[in-house]
């Protein structure tokens, strides 16, 4: 598939230190320290409803990690996939009574638009899981062959068992780990199954439902299978980064490490996993299923500027749950017009130590927050200090410009 355009990134003089970010399996903040090329993978939409902030956040949380390691100095490479098939996208459809193929490609060009505006750098490969399912079956059969697979009445499963590592990314309870597998899209309690978290492979073609050839039948692909074998097939193992929103740590990224480890016999899958807290509407976690959705698309159509949507987001750590409120927004919109106005003016304090210390902030766990304190201190000095001539720099609102669009993705 097709990704959306490149925002201008500039770039800046110097470099950061190596940035420490939180990983889920070792349950600690450590060092990324990826070579010449660092490569990550952050889950994408199931495209059956519009982009809502909790996607959005997600998402511009790995857009700063991309960011800061193209400011390192690294060529990046970013995988990022579409969950195009999936029993969502078909109840759906049914229940619209459009077609899940125009769904899912309204939903994903919808996406696209949201992204551009939002400032996301693109990933280099944008795969859906439909044109992904070749390599869903080499990896099938690579799993098979490592004697990880059964079948229940034609549907092939994954044993869990078969990774003596299972477990080691969420470091759930054997009892959570049986309630969040029936949440979020599991079957622990169907007939035949060995263990009651073995995972689906190969769903065997049911009546209505689309299906695509295979050695094992006509069907369709189980979900962790599809990012692992994208992931393993462009990026292959370990990549440095696997990402999605903390809701994807079990089961699915626990399974598809498994499934990778497995199927390659090498591991782990990833050096960090890394995972964005939920974005709440009146408390409670914002979702597709729930419907309690605000979309950066109304946002937008509403005439607000997404640079503001994505200082919304920026205030607050990518590690903490939080509410989208209309206030929030009002002071991002506040915030913006404030540093818009700061760089205008004529003469301003440098912007050297500013683009340290957002470095600095951003290399401490992404602690975005704390980087928007720095320009708001900037700002506001700059504000105090209209007048003044003296030791201030003519040039320093560009430069501080380059530093927000370049680290920060905020179009000044
Ligand atoms: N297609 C799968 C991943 S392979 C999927 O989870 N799709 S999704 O559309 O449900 O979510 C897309 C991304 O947004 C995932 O990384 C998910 O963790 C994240 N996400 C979903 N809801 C929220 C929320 N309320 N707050 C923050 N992130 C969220
Ligand atoms: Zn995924």
């Amino acid at each position: 598939m097709h990704a959306w355009a490149a925002p201008d990134v500039p770039t800046l003089p110097g470099k950061g230190s190596l940035l420490r970010l939180h990983d889920t399996g070792a349950q600690a903040v450590r060092l990324t320290d990826p070579g010449e090329t660092a490569t990550m993978y952050v889950c994408g939409i199931t495209p059956y409803d519009a982009t809502h902030m909790g996607h959005a956040a997600t998402y511009v949380t790995f857009d700063l990690v991309h960011r800061y390691w193209l400011d390192a100095g690294h060529d990046v490479h970013y995988v990022q996939n579409v969950t195009d098939i999936d029993d969502p996208l078909l109840v759906r459809a049914l229940h619209t009574g459009d077609d899940w193929v125009a769904l899912g490609d309204r939903e994903t060009q919808l996406f696209r638009e949201d992204m551009t505006a939002l400032q996301v750098i693109p990933p280099r490969h944008y795969i859906g899981a439909v044109e992904s399912i070749p390599a869903v079956i080499s990896y099938i059969e690579k799993l098979r062959d490592a004697g990880a697979v059964y079948d229940v009445d034609g549907d092939l499963y994954f044993r869990v068992n078969a990774d003596a590592n299972f477990g080691s990314v969420a470091h759930l309870s054997d009892e959570r780990m049986l309630e969040i597998f029936a949440e979020r899209g599991g079957d622990p309690d169907r007939q035949g199954k060995e263990h009651p978290l073995d995972c689906l492979l190969w769903l065997l073609e049911r009546p209505g439902e689309p299906s695509w050839d295979s050695p094992f039948g006509k069907g369709r692909p189980g979900w962790h299978i599809e990012c692992s074998a994208i992931a393993l097939d462009h990026l292959g193992i370990p990549i440095d980064l696997q990402g999605g929103g903390s809701d994807l740590a079990f089961p699915h990224h626990e399974m598809g490490a498994a499934e990778a480890q497995v199927a390659t016999g090498v591991g782990p899958y990833a050096r960090h996993y890394t995972h964005a807290a939920m974005v709440r509407l009146d408390g409670e976690k914002m979702s597709k299923s729930r419907g309690n959705l605000v979309f950066v698309s109304r946002l937008r159509a509403a005439g607000i500027d997404p640079a503001a949507i994505r200082l919304a987001i920026l205030s607050h750590h990518y590690r903490t749950d939080w509410d989208w409120t209309d206030e929030g927004l009002a002071q991002a919109q506040e915030r913006l017009a404030a540093w818009r106005a700061a760089c205008a003016a004529p003469a301003a304090p440098g912007a050297t130590p500013v683009l340290a210390a957002v470095r600095a902030h951003l290399a401490n766990d992404l602690d975005a927050p704390a980087a928007l304190s720095v320009i708001d201190r900037w700002a506001e000095n700059t504000r105090l200090r209209s007048g003044a001539s003296a030791s201030e720099d003519s040039h320093a609102g560009g430069e501080i410009k380059a530093i927000v669009n370049s680290l920060l993705g905020v179009a000044l």
